[in-house]
């Protein structure tokens, strides 16, 4: 919707027109792939951990997306907006850091 600044209001005697959006305005977020990447240092144990405690995965299913990214080299965590994949990206490489792991976490664009 447009809508007038407080001097145009002030000086509208009811003849001035508002302009207004008739068709609903929905721009779809860009959405970014977060992937693990494989090495061959990391702890599966370690993984499986960054998968439940950094993507809310089960022990079931992150168990499987590690062994997926350990035989692929590399896998889905999960498909999030920018701010929200910028966010898990840096909060596995801090924790894979501060446990002298070499796990890479990288963003992608879908
Ligand atoms: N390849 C590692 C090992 O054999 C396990 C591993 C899985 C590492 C997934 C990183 O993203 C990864 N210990």
């Amino acid at each position: 919707m447009v809508t007038m600044s407080k001097k145009n209001r002030d000086q509208d005697n009811g003849q001035t027109g508002i302009i207004t959006r008739t068709k609903p305005k929905t721009k779809k977020p860009r959405l970014y792939k977060v992937l693990l990447l494989n090495d061959d240092y990391t702890p599966m144990e370690f993984v499986v951990h960054v998968l439940e405690r950094f993507f809310g995965k089960g022990r079931e299913e992150a168990t499987r997306i590690m062994l997926h990214v350990h035989q692929k080299g590399v896998g889905i965590c999960g498909v999030y907006s920018y701010e929200i994949a910028e966010t898990k990206v840096t909060q596995v490489m801090d924790f894979a850091r501060q446990h002298q792991h070499p796990l890479q976490c990288i963003m992608e664009q879908e």
